[in-house]
């Protein structure tokens, strides 16, 4: 859900000194009551966005009911804080994002979503086709468009294999900032910098540096991040926002799911 008079585009390329945290849940991957528990834990532990998405072959009702679980605990946690003179209610405001793998994965209890190029696709599907198939959906519901450039790096995982990318290897310093500057000049908000879910290897702080040179870009990096040191060395090469997602379905249990946000947290608003 969104601050009064506030748009998800404001929300996340608002000036921040510290890098911020965005927690992935894929709706494939547990089901919506638990998805929506996994999500107040991670707003209470200081992330400040909730993407939905991440499996490519999700359908809508399970991506939607998913988002409907998770705004409605946050609207309930709004009315607890508003009710508590020592609470924060404007903590819990917070956007639900889909993040989608295709045109099927959408929900108008979403707040945004990031409309995405995977600009290093061979595919004109992922260039361009599914965005066509998803637009008239979105303008019908009303859900924010993130103007999105997406860049699968090695390893690339799933994402870097369906969505047939060319990869980004940890040497092509020049490559990602050539990207960079055209998402810019395609007039992108966003450029968000993948390894792919549950990556062996991080983005290299290079590439992330490099990209981080076109500064009127919300930098997001994401895959393979899961300790406290990796999400630093992400936040020290300059990223904005930090995505996590396997870190929170790989939790043993509510405290372990706890101590590992708080670690990663704390680690890049310092
Ligand atoms: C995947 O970048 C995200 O799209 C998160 O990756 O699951 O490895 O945290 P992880």
């Amino acid at each position: 859900m969104l601050r009064d008079d506030e748009t998800t585009l404001s929300y996340i390329s608002s000036k921040s000194e510290k890098t911020r945290h965005i927690t992935l849940i894929d709706p494939a991957k547990q089901d919506p009551e638990t998805a929506a528990i996994r999500a107040m834990i991670a707003v209470e532990c200081g992330s400040e966005m909730i993407f939905v998405g991440g499996s490519t072959d999700t359908p809508d009702e399970i991506v939607h009911s998913t988002c409907v679980a998770i705004q409605e605990s946050l609207e309930l946690r709004v009315f607890a804080a508003s009710q508590d003179p020592n609470g924060n209610e404007e903590s819990w405001k917070i956007p639900v994002v889909l993040f989608p793998g295709g045109a099927h994965a959408l929900s108008p209890a979403a707040d945004a979503i990031t409309f995405m190029m995977l600009m290093n696709s061979k595919s004109r599907k992922f260039l361009i086709g599914e965005q066509l198939r998803g637009a008239p959906y979105l303008q019908k519901f009303g859900v924010e468009p993130l103007p999105t450039g997406y860049l699968v790096c090695a390893p690339g995982g799933r994402v870097g294999e369906v969505g047939d990318a060319e990869l980004i290897q940890p040497e092509d310093v020049e490559l990602v900032h050539s990207y960079a500057l055209t998402a810019s000049m395609y007039g992108f908000k966003v450029l968000y910098l993948e390894a792919g879910s549950g990556a062996d290897k991080q983005v290299n702080p290079l590439l992330i540096q490099s990209a981080a040179k076109c500064d009127d870009l919300v930098l997001l990096v994401g895959g393979g991040i899961r300790t406290a040191e990796q999400a630093k060395i992400a936040a020290d090469a300059g990223a904005n926002w930090i995505v996590t997602g396997t870190l929170t379905e790989d939790a043993e249990d509510s405290d372990d799911l706890r101590a590992k946000l708080t670690s990663v947290i704390s680690a890049i608003s310092s």
